[in-house]
């Protein structure tokens, strides 16, 4: 329920944000956020719990965090990394379907956003990618991720651990491919 009510909070927001784009006093206000290292809106962050991943045939320890991101800064942004304490590594992936086979891979050149431009990070598409976890992450759990952007500034956000429904199947599959050394070494 609380992360019902957060999800819809946080929407508003973002809606009112959105609505002040077309004022004169919007140029103010975006680059107070931008000074509050607020480049981004944020909605539905979240982060899937390791419980059954953790279970499973791969012997790395990963999961996925994924938000739908508002460009409000003002101006062109590029994520270009993060950084997590429960994670040693931290990569900004992307879904590449090579011959017919859905592989994670680093994705170059990082997420670009597009002043006022939306950007969704969903399970089968872009994601951020937390390798070889120092803990487990359980539904509920509040997890900062460090956005890193060209620009040398970063913004941080809270994501909520939920058990991931939906699409279990090709998630377990890309994570299985993910598992294997020599495919994410290609990716270097
Ligand atoms: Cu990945």
């Amino acid at each position: 329920m609380n992360t019902t009510r957060h999800f819809i909070i946080t929407s508003a927001l973002a809606g009112l944000v959105l609505a002040g784009c077309g004022t004169a006093d919007s140029a103010e206000t975006t680059r107070d956020h931008a000074e509050d290292g607020e480049f981004f809106s944020v909605e539905d962050p979240w982060i899937k719990a390791t419980e059954e991943s953790l279970d499973t045939s791969s012997d790395h320890s990963m999961t996925g965090a994924f938000v739908h991101l508002t460009n409000v800064s003002g101006e062109d942004q590029t994520i270009i990394g993060a950084d997590a304490e429960i994670a040693e590594v931290v990569e900004l992936h992307e879904v590449v379907d090579d011959g017919g086979v859905n592989l994670m891979q680093e994705k170059e050149g990082g997420f670009p956003v597009a002043a006022d431009e939306r950007y969704e990070l969903n399970p089968g598409q872009d994601h951020i990618m937390l390798m070889d976890l120092t803990d487990d992450v359980n539904p509920g759990d509040r997890i900062e991720v460090t956005l890193e952007l060209a620009n040398g500034e970063t913004q941080v956000i809270d994501f909520v651990a939920k058990e991931y429904v939906g699409a279990q199947e090709n998630y377990g599959d890309l994570e299985h491919d993910h598992g294997d050394d020599a495919e994410h070494d290609h990716t270097h």
